[in-house]
């Protein structure tokens, strides 16, 4: 009679079923975790060191790793109009812009400048602020490290 108990592959096909139960949505999980993560951790807004800057258009000094930089604008920005941006910084090998606004998405309004001897230029234009606000932020990227200058838009 001990013929009678080959049922043994199928305790072992329920022992693995409970199993597979609980693997399958546990790594869907840890799938969609890992997924917000890298979300958060691309969209994470990188520290940037506050300059300040009653006038850019008188144009504004600060220090980048220890050297004298200076920002400025050609006029006081108006939406669609465009103005210039230069930035002074000889120790700078790659110097990027971007302008938003605190807690509102303005879309992508990245600028690389270009060099001309130790100094920067970009064109940029300002989008129209479906808001009405007029507190700009100025994200500087000078070889990766952040300035976060604010102004006012016309
Ligand atoms: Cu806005």
């Amino acid at each position: 009679m001990k013929r009678l108990r080959q049922d043994r592959p199928q305790g072992e096909r329920q022992a693995a079923h409970p199993l597979r139960a609980v693997a399958v949505p546990l790594l869907l999980v840890i799938a969609l975790v890992a997924i917000a993560v890298a979300g958060w951790w691309l969209k994470r807004p990188a520290t940037a060191i506050a300059v300040n800057c009653p006038d850019p258009l008188a144009g504004c000094a600060f220090s980048h790793r220890g050297a004298p930089a200076r920002v400025r604008f050609s006029m006081q920005p108006l939406p669609l109009e465009a103005f210039e941006l230069t930035v002074t910084a000889p120790q700078a090998t790659k110097i990027s812009a971007e302008f938003q606004m605190v807690g509102m998405d303005m879309g992508f309004n990245r600028y690389d400048l270009r060099p001309a001897g130790g100094t920067f230029i970009s064109s940029v234009t300002l989008p129209v602020c479906v808001s009405g606000r007029h507190d700009w932020m100025l994200y500087l990227d000078l070889d990766g490290t952040r300035y976060a200058l604010p102004f006012s838009s016309r």
